[in-house]
C-alpha cells in the first residue's frame, strides 16, 4: 500500500515531482468531497464554487449516484462493445427519452464526444448534401472551447491551446461568436457541414450570447442545410437553469454534445444525440472506444440524470442564479474591483477590473480559499463562479458575504 499523504505540502511537492506540469492548481490539497462542500487535507471546509467545471452539478459524493456506481461495479463494469451488457440499451433509451432523440452515442471525454460530432457531420456532409470528399467545412467560433485534441484545437483561436502542436487538421472556418450575420455570410457556402458552438462560452469567460443568437443560428442551419453541433458539455444538465442551455431559446441542435454532469463527477461519460438520418450512418467497425457506453457508465448515467430530475436542479440554478447576480451586482456597486457579473442560472461569473496579465483575481481566489470558497480565474481577470446545483439559498448568501467581505477588504 502507497504511504497515505501526511500534508498539503507533501502532496504539492509529489506532483511537482513526477507529475506533468500541464496545470497551475490553486495550492489547496482536497482529500474530501460532500453535497456542496470540499476539505483539505488538513481539514478545512470550503464550498466549491468550480464543480469541477460543471461536472459535479449534483453535488460531491451523491449517495443515489454513488450507489449506482457501486452496486454496477460489484456486477460487471466493462465488457467492450465486442459484446452486449445489460445496461447499455437502457441507458441509450433512457438518455433518447429525455433529450428527444432517436439515437444516442457514448463515449468517454468531452473531446471524444466533439471529435465523434465531426465525424457525424462530415459523413452526413458528403453522403447527404453531397459535399464533395475530403472537402467538408465545419464553421466554428472565436474564443470556442471543446477540448484539447489535435484535431479540436485546430478549430480553436486561443495561441496558448495551439501553439507547438501544428500542423493542424484541415476543414474548420471561424467566425465571430454572437454575430448573425457572420453565420449568415459563413454558412452559406456549400461545403459546410455544420456550425460548432457553445450555447454560452465558458471558458471564454461565461460570455453569454445576445437574446435570439442561439434561436437565429439554428434558422440559418436549416436555411442552409447545415447540422447544428451544440456543445453543452459545460452548460447542459440544468447548470444554466434548463436541462439544456439551448431550451432556454428552444433550439433543437441537430448533434448534441453532452458530458461532464452526466455522471455527476464520479466517472468521465460523454454523449451525441442525434436522430437516424444521422447517427445510422455510422457502420460497424467506423467509431468506438475501448470504455465508450460501459455497463457502469451506463448504470451511473442513468442515477446521475434521475437526480437532476428528482431534485429539480434546473429550477434551483435558475432560482438561486438570479439571487446569486443580484448579490454580485449589489457588491459591484461597492467596489471597483467589479466591472462586470454576467451569466445563466449557476454558471456566473465576474470580470474583475484589471488587465488579464495582473494578479487581482488570482490573489482574489487565494484570498476567497482562505475564507473557505474555492474558485479559480480563467484567462487572467475573470473569475468563473458555478457551485453545484443542489446549494441552497442560504448557503448562496453565506458564499456571497465570503465574496463580499474579500472584495471590499481587497488591496492590489
Ligand atoms: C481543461 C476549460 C472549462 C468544455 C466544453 C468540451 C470540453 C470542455 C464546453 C472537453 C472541458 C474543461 C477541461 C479542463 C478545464 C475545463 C474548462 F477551461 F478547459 F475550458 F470548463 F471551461 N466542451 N472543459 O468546457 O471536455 O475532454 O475535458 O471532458 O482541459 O483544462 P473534456
Amino acid at each position: 500500500m502507497v504511504a497515505a499523504i501526511s500534508s498539503s505540502q507533501e502532496a504539492i511537492e509529489l506532483e511537482a515531482k513526477y507529475g506533468a506540469h500541464n496545470y497551475h492548481p490553486l495550492p489547496v490539497v482536497l482529500n474530501k468531497g460532500e453535497g456542496v462542500f470540499l476539505w483539505d487535507v488538513e481539514g478545512k471546509r470550503y464550498y466549491d464554487f468550480l464543480s469541477a467545471y460543471s461536472a459535479v452539478n449534483q453535488g460531491h459524493g451523491h449517495p443515489r449516484i454513488i450507489n449506482a456506481l457501486i452496486d454496477q461495479a460489484k456486477e460487471l463494469t466493462l465488457t467492450s462493445r465486442a459484446f452486449y451488457n445489460d445496461k447499455l440499451g437502457a441507458a441509450e433509451k433512457y438518455v433518447c427519452e429525455t433529450f428527444g432523440y432517436e439515437k444516442a452515442l457514448f463515449m468517454n471525454s468531452g473531446a471524444e464526444a466533439n471529435e465523434s460530432a465531426i465525424k457525424l457531420a462530415r459523413k452526413w456532409g458528403y453522403l447527404k448534401k453531397g459535399i464533395a470528399d475530403n472537402e467538408a467545412v465545419i464553421v466554428a467560433v472565436m474564443k470556442n472551447f471543446h477540448g484539447r485534441t489535435t484535431t479540436i484545437i485546430s478549430a480553436s483561436t486561443d495561441p496558448l491551446a495551439r501553439k507547438n502542436f501544428g500542423p493542424f487538421m484541415p476543414g474548420f472556418e471561424i467566425v465571430a461568436y454572437d454575430d448573425v450575420s457572420a453565420l449568415q455570410k459563413a454558412l452559406s457556402n456549400p461545403k459546410v457541414c455544420g456550425l460548432w458552438i457553445e450555447p454560452i462560452q465558458g471558458e471564454a469567460g461565461v460570455y453569454v450570447p445576445q437574446e435570439g443568437y442561439l434561436k437565429a443560428a439554428a434558422d440559418l442551419c436549416k436555411k442552409h442545410n447545415v447540422l447544428l453541433m451544440m456543445d453543452e458539455i459545460q452548460t447542459g444538465i440544468a447548470r444554466t437553469g434548463k436541462m439544456l442551455a439551448s431550451d432556454h431559446e428552444e433550439v433543437r441542435p441537430d448533434l448534441l454534445i453532452l458530458g461532464k454532469a452526466l455522471s455527476g463527477g464520479v466517472l468521465p461519460i460523454s454523449l451525441v444525440l442525434a436522430d437516424d438520418e444521422i447517427m445510422l450512418l455510422l457502420k460497424p467497425g467506423e467509431h468506438g472506444s475501448t470504455f465508450g457506453g460501459n455497463p457502469l457508465a451506463a448504470a451511473v448515467v442513468m442515477a446521475a440524470l434521475e437526480v437532476v430530475k428528482d431534485e429539480n436542479l434546473a429550477a434551483n440554478a435558475e432560482r438561486l442564479g438570479r439571487v446569486f447576480r443580484d448579490r454580485m451586482n449589489a457588491i459591484k456597486a461597492k467596489s471597483d474591483l467589479i466591472s462586470l457579473v454576467r451569466g445563466k442560472g449557476l454558471l456566473n461569473a465576474i470580470v474583475i477590473n484589471d488587465s488579464p496579465e495582473s494578479e487581482t483575481a488570482w490573489n482574489l481566489c487565494l484570498k476567497f480559499a482562505e475564507k473557505g470558497l474555492l474558485a479559480k480565474p480563467t484567462h487572467g481577470n475573470i473569475i468563473r463562479l458555478a457551485p453545484p446545483l443542489v446549494i441552497t439559498e442560504e448557503q448562496i448568501h453565506e458564499c456571497c458575504d465570503i465574496i463580499e467581505s474579500c472584495l471590499l477588504a481587497f488591496r492590489k
